[in-house]
């Protein structure tokens, strides 16, 4: 028999769906239509494993709905602008477009090799003109539509580099080059109005029934509705603060009140007070991201003036301003009760402020509070008055009930989700299109003037945003007055870039953003597909944007993604040798002592230079055991990684495809290793040997029941596996018949469903299904060609295999039509060879007969 040859096959058939353009979806067609879309991927250099396994699960869904008669899109591209290309720009000297442009080339090609049946006559790249143009023109109807505007908010400021940094570029509060510690700088910037749509974002996650549940609960806690209760305390130096709270049960247990420091409370204080302004200043110190406001430590400042309690004229509490309090948030100042709130709790002991239980757990609550955290459970209250007793939901209304009643506060609902800052001061990116004037203002961009290009005539050698120090592009005539005015320098988050592309694939007209008619045809997306990474930000400002095109009339559609999976990683084990270091210093406390410290230190090894030999790991060709180490999502810091293209040329497209899919479900992770695409590529040539060999049994004759029975069960079995994106049960549903097959007789049932298994494999192994099915003589690509029908009647079983038992021993099995009859049965099993020669001519003493099961024979 002949071996399956992947590589000339693989580059064979991918040559003929390129030419025919088989995948070119079509706008116009009357088939039912599928949208599969898995993310795109950023252009970083090289496809990984990750990108391997998350396409080729789209892949089979796309190519088997294809088979099932829908008109399939299945579109690519690439979320082309982003920091990575201005950091090689700055490390290489090379030009980020040019750098962009080049991996997109080498990945396409990658991605090519493996056989996708992607539409690729739809490609994009965010980086083009003719995308980001587009995105120019959505983003002034935005504005238009009052759904964008400008506001000052805080960047990364790096004092050193004199430039803003992106989150990403601060590293445990310092900048990524200068190391200089980052401060907190307030800018005009831009932001989306999200928050106008924060109810609908909530209240659209029950209408996603395909979405995994955590991914609902991740977007709902981001989203994060809260009922609250806004209430103002009277100050001793005759003020008031309004504070905004979520938690007005625990009222009674508050011992300070704190304000952020830009409040205006500490902004007069710090107008007289030198001691304020420093602590404001150092309140402004650290990075802006959320992780990083977590762990700071909390800092106060204890102003002098005291609130009073408003169920307890006498009750006085400090006021502080405090570095944890956000001014963005509520209103910028709040009550802290330490018991009960983690950030209360380690501020009140840092400032030793009492800590009152005012929720008690059950009967053996510590009534003094010795306790190292504070309780955010549920409970009963305490300590409390009128409120004693009562369960946390009835106390807080019970609270906002009388400051209602009492008109010294309000109950209100509001939301964790801001506003969406979209200014970045970066080169590569979208332009966003405004022309600043001091006469006119903020001046959309004509639309006859769009897009607006990036110039490519950049330098990257002094850090800050090249876009503001390009000598011509930023000087224009203001398009209302004509006078100078300036190009604004920031560009778009790349978030908004992949916020739209899937409208963008699925009409992609010149002259528009895209044709709403057709977009509609195609959209909502049937089955989105993508890491667990984007759950919260992308999926949120996709929605969001969808949305907001709704809203004005451009698009009429709720929701982007109808399905969504989350796919796992690809793992890989370690390897490494770990060197003791050790050093000695004088000891600080008595610098007559040697002190000697020893650090380990791992040196990583890639899978290329390892071979394995008795459980295991050498360098090749060498007796230098280096260690395992754990199994690990492949990355390039631990050297785990494996390049898909250099083992699809060892091993073909197909053998690593199926590997992708078999060896765990897809939303677990997948540990890649060489045995399992060894075992992968031992499959394929065993199916081939299948297909190889209907010549030789061409004339074989006759039915095969059991055969035909298999083989509709799985028919119907892998549909329902791949509809249920539950490939690898697909996968195992393959080996068993492929298993039946190797161990039936030639019949004419075998030839018929050897036939078939090409189709059953085409979505996953496609170039052999191409192979065998032309070599088969069929007309026609496989991959336009039918799924095969399923006969009803026969998925069920109306054939048992019983046993047959003497003495309770198993002789033999029998296979008899389903329901035979209890006489019948004993007649078979009485007459079975094996049954005779035992009992030898004696009568049996009893026959137990448990019909569709088992005849029992006592000698
Ligand atoms: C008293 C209290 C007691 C609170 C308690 C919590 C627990 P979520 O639920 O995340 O919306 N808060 C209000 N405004 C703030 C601001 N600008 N900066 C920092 N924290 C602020 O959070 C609402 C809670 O966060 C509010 O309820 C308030 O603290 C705090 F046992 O008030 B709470
Ligand atoms: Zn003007």
């Amino acid at each position: 028999a002949s071996r399956f040859n992947a590589l000339k096959s693989d580059a064979a058939w991918q040559q003929v769906w390129d030419e025919r353009r088989t995948f070119a979806a079509r706008d116009d067609s009357d088939k039912p239509r599928t949208y599969v879309l898995e993310m795109f991927p950023y252009p970083s250099g090289r496809i990984h494993m990750g990108h391997v396994r998350n396409y080729t699960m789209g892949d089979v869904l796309a190519r088997y709905r294809r088979m099932t008669g829908h008109e399939v899109l299945h579109p690519m591209g690439w979320d082309a602008f982003g920091m990575p290309a201005e950091n090689a720009a700055m490390e290489k000297g090379v030009h980020p477009g040019g750098w962009t442009r080049d991996n997109i080339a080498t990945m396409k090609a990658q991605l090519k090799r493996l056989g996708f049946a992607l539409d690729w006559t739809r490609e994009l790249a965010t980086c083009e003109p003719d995308y980001y143009g587009h995105e120019q023109a959505l983003f002034l109807e935005l504005f238009r539509h009052g759904l964008v505007y400008r506001k000052e908010s805080s960047v990364n400021w790096d004092p050193v580099d004199m430039t803003v940094l992106a989150n990403e570029q601060v590293i445990d509060g310092r900048g990524w080059r200068s190391g200089a510690l980052v401060e907190r700088r307030k800018l005009s910037q831009w932001f989306l109005k999200i928050t106008d749509f924060a109810d609908e974002l909530l209240s659209g996650l029950d209408a996603l029934e395909h979405w995994p549940d955590k991914v609902k609960l991740m977007q709902e806690n981001w989203i994060g509705k809260s009922q609250g209760l806004q209430f103002g305390w009277s100050l001793s130096d005759g003020g008031n603060v309004e504070v905004f709270t979520t938690r007005p049960d625990t009222i009674f247990g508050a011992s300070f009140v704190a304000v952020a420091a830009d409040h205006p409370i500490a902004a007069k204080l710090a107008e007289s007070d030198p001691a304020v302004a420093d602590f404001i200043a150092l309140c402004k110190q650290g990075g802006t991201t959320a992780a990083e406001l977590e762990t700071q430590e909390k800092l106060g400042f204890d102003t002098g003036i005291t609130a009073t309690h408003p169920f307890d004229p006498a009750w006085q509490i400090p006021v502080y301003i405090a570095n944890f309090v956000l001014m963005e948030y509520g209103t910028g100042a709040v009550f802290g009760v330490p018991a009960h709130d983690q950030r209360d709790f380690e501020f009140a002991s840092k400032y030793r402020l009492p800590i009152r239980r005012v929720v008690s757990e059950g009967d053996d609550t510590d009534p003094d509070f010795t306790a190292g955290e504070a309780y955010s459970g549920p409970g009963t209250i305490c300590n409390s008055h009128f409120l004693d007793g009562m369960d946390i939901e009835d106390a807080k209304r019970a609270v906002i009930q009388r400051a209602e009643d009492g008109g010294w506060g309000k109950g209100s609902t509001v939301f964790r989700l801001r506003d969406w800052g979209v200014s970045r001061q970066r080169y590569w990116g979208t332009p966003i299109p405004i022309i600043h004037c001091d006469a006119c203002g903020a001046v959309p961009v004509p639309a006859d003037q769009l897009p607006v290009v990036l110039p490519e005539d950049v330098s990257f050698d002094v850090p800050g945003n090249p876009l503001d120090r390009h000598p011509t592009w930023k000087h224009v005539p203001c398009p209302t007055c004509a006078g100078n005015a300036r190009r604004e320098t920031d560009t778009l988050d790349t978030f908004v870039d992949s916020s739209w592309y899937f409208i963008r694939f699925a009409s992609q007209p010149s002259d528009k953003a895209f044709d709403r008619a057709v977009a509609e045809k195609w959209l909502p997306v049937a089955q989105y597909i993508g890491g667990v990474e984007h759950a919260i930000l992308h999926l949120l400002y996709a929605r969001f944007w969808t949305r907001a095109l709704k809203h004005i009339g451009m698009l009429d559609i709720a929701e982007p993604f109808a399905g969504l999976f989350t796919q796992g990683m690809v793992t890989h084990e370690t390897y490494y040798r770990a060197k003791v270091i050790r050093t000695e210093r004088p000891s600080t406390a008595d610098p007559e002592t040697i002190v000697t410290e020893s650090s380990s230190i791992q040196t990583w090894f890639s899978p290329t230079e390892i071979e394995r030999r008795d459980g295991k790991a050498f360098l090749i060709g060498t007796d230098d055991e280096v260690k395992v180490g754990r199994i690990e999502k492949m990355s390039k810091s631990k050297k785990n990684t494996v390049d898909p293209t250099h083992i699809v040329d060892q091993y073909g497209a197909d053998a690593v495809r199926w590997f992708v899919l078999s060896d765990s479900p897809p939303e677990r992770d997948l540990e890649w290793s060489e045995s399992g695409i060894e075992g992968s590529w031992r499959f394929v040539q065993r199916v081939w040997r299948l297909f190889d060999g209907l010549t030789e049994t061409a004339g074989a004759e006759g039915g095969d029941k059991a055969l035909d029975r298999k083989l509709h069960q799985t028919i119907a079995g892998i549909a329902a596996d791949i509809e249920g994106l539950a490939f690898n049960k697909a996968v195992a549903k393959l080996y068993e018949l492929v298993n039946a097959l190797e161990r039936a007789a030639p019949s004419a049932s075998r030839n018929a469903a050897i036939r078939t298994l090409m189709l059953l494999v085409a979505p996953m192994a496609p170039h052999l299904a191409e192979e065998a099915w032309a070599i088969a003589g069929n007309a026609g690509l496989i991959a336009d060609a039918a799924w095969p029908e399923v006969d009803p009647a026969l998925l069920v079983d109306d054939e048992v295999t019983i046993a047959i038992q003497v003495n309770g021993k198993l002789r033999d099995t029998q296979t008899v039509a389903k329901g035979t009859a209890r006489e019948a049965l004993e007649t078979i099993a009485l007459a079975n060879a094996n049954v005779q020669r035992i009992l030898d001519g004696a009568a049996p003493r009893k026959v137990i007969v448990v019909p569709d099961r088992l005849v029992n024979i006592v000698a």
